[in-house]
């Protein structure tokens, strides 16, 4: 099946210019928004000049990028801890937009903006989009949920900026997104992959095939994805589907994506500077090696932010990319160092299982893992949904692509699970970041959410 696609040529933003700077370059204008960061927040942020004191470092010691590494560390803690101004940079009078996310102990995480932060985030989203070939007569239908999540207005007005027309749906009321999507002529896409995943579910229950669409182009980010996912999506929806990267705390979306190559996500090196580190010494890894991704702003005014670890694992792509690109790619977010699930001592990843479960034929990409504590066992179930048909054939045709699943998984993780097939439309959908894992064990946890 050939794709619906036109990369127009190679025919490239002029606002993208940043993203074929010369390493050289780059690096030079890293160090002075580095220094002019680490002393706007030292100079201005009590709780980080207090905490770069108790580590001895001072802004003047910054002389090289490598000294990054003298700085202390962020952490989503310290956001809490400071709730809900305590590392703004600015007076509030310059604060034009505040963005939260839910935190796990009830107070959110507040995030501000600058009217300047407000214009790097306009920037990162339009050479984001652009880099994916969405250009100027595009129409997008933005589904990324608008309120204090960064995604909708995140996207808005970098893709108005584009140029291309936005459709400010947000998340939810799938009737009415397919209705849009088809009268509108909508041609790209913006919402996690899990709820396109359940678009086109909703769209074909309403006749509506999003193949025949013109629809050409997906930006699906703020959950992890696999590579199974996209190729599920891209052959279903007959687009292409580009991975999204950002988090509130670094600035929103906006922080990589991939561009036409689909083979990583460039990150916007001149706005953020990452480090890909070991999770336990926060020493650096080799180049191309697994590890944490810690980010430090480089040009945020209201809430600069030094070494957030992100808890988000992944690797550098050192080699160039073919779209010629010099800002350096990562591999995407594969998972979280503290989303691994110890399952009879055995560590387990939700996206391997994922992976594992897709290749897996007559499986659909809705899935949860039930965890709970039986006898003293940990024991797992995932409850997956598989077509129609399979329902329709024989006793024998369940039996056997449940032992394929139930193979592919203990292959996959070294843990036999208990496999579940259902019938579609059976797992809960979400409008918004999918939730997969179900860790029945920690219901006596008083911090658990459930
Ligand atoms: O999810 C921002 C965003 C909006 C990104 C729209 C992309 C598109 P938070 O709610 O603060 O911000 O969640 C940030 O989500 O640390 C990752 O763990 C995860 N995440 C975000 N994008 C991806 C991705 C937004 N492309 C947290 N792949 C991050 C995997 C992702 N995980």
């Amino acid at each position: 099946m050939s794709l619906k696609w036109n990369d127009h040529n190679g025919c490239f933003h002029p606002d993208s210019a940043f993203d074929f700077l010369p390493g050289e370059q780059l690096r030079a204008l890293q160090l002075q928004r580095l220094r002019a960061t680490v002393e706007r927040t030292y100079s201005n942020v009590e709780f980080m000049r207090k905490r770069m004191d108790a580590h001895g470092v001072r802004p003047e010691q910054l002389r090289t990028l490598d000294d990054i590494r003298r700085l202390p560390f962020t952490d989503k803690i310290d956001l809490r801890d400071t709730y809900p101004y305590g590392l703004f940079a600015c007076p509030m009078s310059e604060v034009v937009r505040l963005h939260a996310s839910s935190g796990t102990t009830g107070k959110p995480i507040v995030v501000g903006y600058t009217q300047g932060d407000m214009e790097t985030w306009k920037n990162v989203i339009l050479r984001s989009l652009a880099a994916t070939g969405m250009h100027r007569g595009d129409i997008l239908q933005n589904a990324y949920g608008y309120g204090l999540f960064t995604g909708g207005l995140g996207l808005h007005y970098g893709a108005e900026a584009l140029g291309a027309t936005v459709i400010p749906i947000s998340g939810g009321n799938s009737d009415r997104q397919i209705m849009i999507m088809r009268d509108f002529g909508v041609t790209a896409i913006s919402c996690t992959p899990s709820y396109f995943i359940h678009l086109i579910e909703h769209g074909a229950s309403m006749g509506v095939d999003l193949k025949t669409l013109p629809l050409r182009i997906g930006i699906f980010g703020a959950e992890p994805w696999t590579e199974e996912m996209r190729c599920f999506i891209q052959r279903e929806a007959n687009i292409r589907a580009f991975d999204i990267y950002g988090l509130s705390e670094i600035i929103g979306p906006g922080v990589g994506i991939e561009c036409t190559c689909q083979n990583g996500l460039h990150i916007f090196e001149d706005h953020f500077l990452f480090e890909i580190l070991d999770p336990k010494t926060g020493a650096p890894v080799p180049d191309g090696e697994e590890g944490e991704l810690v980010l430090t702003t480089l040009s945020k005014q209201a809430m600069p932010i030094l070494r957030y670890r992100t808890h988000d694992i992944t690797r550098v792509i050192p080699e160039q990319c073919d779209c010629g690109r010099s800002i350096r790619r990562i591999a995407r977010i594969s998972r979280r160092s503290d989303d691994m699930l110890i399952i009879r001592g055995v560590n387990v990843f939700p996206s391997q299982i994922e992976a594992a479960l897709l290749k897996v034929e007559q499986t659909l990409p809705h899935y949860q893992i039930i965890v709970r504590r039986e006898r003293e066992m940990d024991e797992m179930e995932i409850r997956i949904e598989v077509t129609a048909e399979v329902f329709s054939d024989r006793v024998s045709e369940i039996e056997r692509i449940s032992r394929r699943l139930s193979h592919a998984v203990e292959s996959t993780t070294g843990i036999r699970a208990k496999i579940s097939l259902v019938e579609p439309q059976t797992i809960q959908r979400s409008e918004g970041k999918a939730r997969r894992v179900l860790d029945l064990r920690k219901l006596d946890d008083p911090k658990n959410p459930l």
